[in-house]
């Protein structure tokens, strides 16, 4: 195995990776900018190297100070976790380049699923279900496109090759507005990621954001571990997150997942990775994919008992994955909250400094962050200090277990958005799972407008 990792982020998931190591008897290096100085991970690691000043421009995105730091320290490989360079092709091949294991995929499969319009193509023909739409991207004669869309039916949408995330869209409902609409999209995509390339798809209305969590390693296995429900989020930031997803049957589930599982085994994928859906009218219709661990991985862990990051580790090294699909057993129900630094309701960041921490416990509550008592949540990332992850033997259990949690959870000195995931707990469509990407804003439209 590594002897050495270096860990190329912060916040609760640089804690979060340090401890798969540790578990696996790997010395960890922390970077870090000048305002982590003080971070709880950065005085666990066995090594620290501080690689800039605080805006992540200048420290956690700075390629360059990165790899010395690696150089320097001696390590072996690094991890990249989610956000600043996870999915940064360039990063991983200036990584391997460098003599070093990048933890994820190979360069040129982030380079693939970074372009929407490979991505999706790569999938159409790896068998996976994707959203009907135009076959890559869309041409330049304005009565092709016009025929496209008819093709299709209106409402559609136009999406940016380069986007991603939710940025660079628009939706279109007539043919009128068509022509305008593409061409907006195109001269932003331009401006935004360099690249004006656009493609069309079916613009579905009410669907439910579900994603399948993939494991696959260098010897041709690739395993899925079932689904996430993501779909409550508020402007494109997932507020939280839970597996399995509410009324997906065990067929479906295993139908989808096996699709994924092969055309991972097809791209030669390696590593974890996300195949994010929308789902509408008990169809899955693959959007984009994620080549990172994620935000929201522990929910799956939670009912599947596998250690995701320690599995990214040991495929990196090239080992096999230590299980077959056969010993992946779905169990229980597992809700993950995102605690944020803001104010509950109008979502305006809230830095500062933390007067009262106290963490909530007992059966089936699991705490995932680098935050505590007098912790200075620094204003240059992003306002996330953990993630409440509460697991029951069912959906409702887990429910209440996280609203207990919840309630026992303090933290004073700054606001953050506990309130609102008290309110969702008790929400009745929450409850009863009836809920799509569209519900945390209308919801919270009625309660504030
Ligand atoms: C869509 C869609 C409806 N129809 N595509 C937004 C983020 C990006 N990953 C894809 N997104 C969407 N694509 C079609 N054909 C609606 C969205 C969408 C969305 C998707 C997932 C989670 C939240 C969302 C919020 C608004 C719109």
């Amino acid at each position: 195995m590594f002897d050495k990792i270096l860990i190329a982020n912060r916040g609760e998931i640089a804690l979060r990776i340090q401890r798969a190591c540790r578990e696996l008897g790997i010395k960890t290096v922390a970077v870090h900018s000048e305002a982590d100085k003080e971070a709880k991970y950065v005085k666990l690691a066995d090594e620290s190297v501080c690689i800039g000043p605080a805006p992540s421009s200048q420290s956690y995105l700075n390629i360059p100070a990165v790899i010395s730091a690696a150089e320097v320290t001696d390590a072996e490989a690094i991890h990249p976790g989610y956000g600043f360079l996870s999915e940064n092709a360039d990063f991983a091949e200036r990584v391997e380049q460098s003599g070093f294991v990048f933890i994820g995929p190979r360069a040129e499969t982030i380079r693939l699923m970074g372009d929407k319009v490979s991505a999706k193509d790569t999938m159409k023909k790896a068998g996976v279900p994707c959203v009907p739409g135009s076959e890559g991207a869309l041409p330049d004669d304005p009565d092709e496109i016009i025929r496209i869309a008819k093709g299709i039916g209106y409402p559609v949408i136009i999406k940016a090759a380069g986007g991603g995330g939710g940025r660079g869209m628009r939706v279109v409902h007539t043919e009128a507005a068509l022509i305008g609409s593409v061409n907006m999209t195109k001269a932003e995509a331009q401006a935004a990621f360099g690249n004006p390339v656009v493609y069309m798809e079916k613009f579905l209305e009410q669907p439910r954001h579900i994603e399948i969590q993939v494991l696959a390693d260098q010897h041709g296995n690739a395993i899925y571990l079932g689904e996430r429900d993501c779909s409550m989020q508020r402007r494109h930031q997932k507020v939280l997150e839970e597996a399995p997803a509410p009324g997906i049957s065990t067929r479906l589930r295993d139908k989808i997942g096996q699709r994924c599982a092969d055309a991972c085994k097809r791209i030669k994928y390696r590593g974890a990775g996300t195949f994010e859906f929308l789902y509408e009218n008990d169809e899955f219709y693959f959007i984009e994919m994620n080549t990172r661990v994620q935000v929201e991985h522990p929910v799956t862990e939670m009912i599947t008992g596998v250690d995701i990051v320690q599995e990214q580790i040991r495929v990196a090294f090239g080992e096999k994955l230590s299980l077959r699909q056969k010993d992946i057993q779905f169990r229980g129900h597992a809700i993950e909250c995102r605690i944020n630094a803001e104010d509950p309701y109008t979502f305006v960041p809230s830095p500062g400094r933390i007067s009262t921490f106290h963490m909530p416990g007992g059966p089936g509550i699991r705490v995932d962050t680098h935050a505590y008592q007098n912790y200075m949540v620094p204003p240059h990332y992003d306002s996330m200090i953990g993630k409440l992850i509460a697991y029951g033997d069912t959906r409702d259990q887990a429910i209440a277990r996280m609203d207990i949690a919840l309630s026992e959870m303090v933290v004073e000195g700054i606001k953050t958005n506990i309130a609102l995931h008290r309110d969702l707990m008790n929400d009745a469509a929450f409850q009863l799972g009836e809920t799509s990407i569209h519900y945390l804003e209308n919801k919270l439209g009625i309660h504030t407008k």
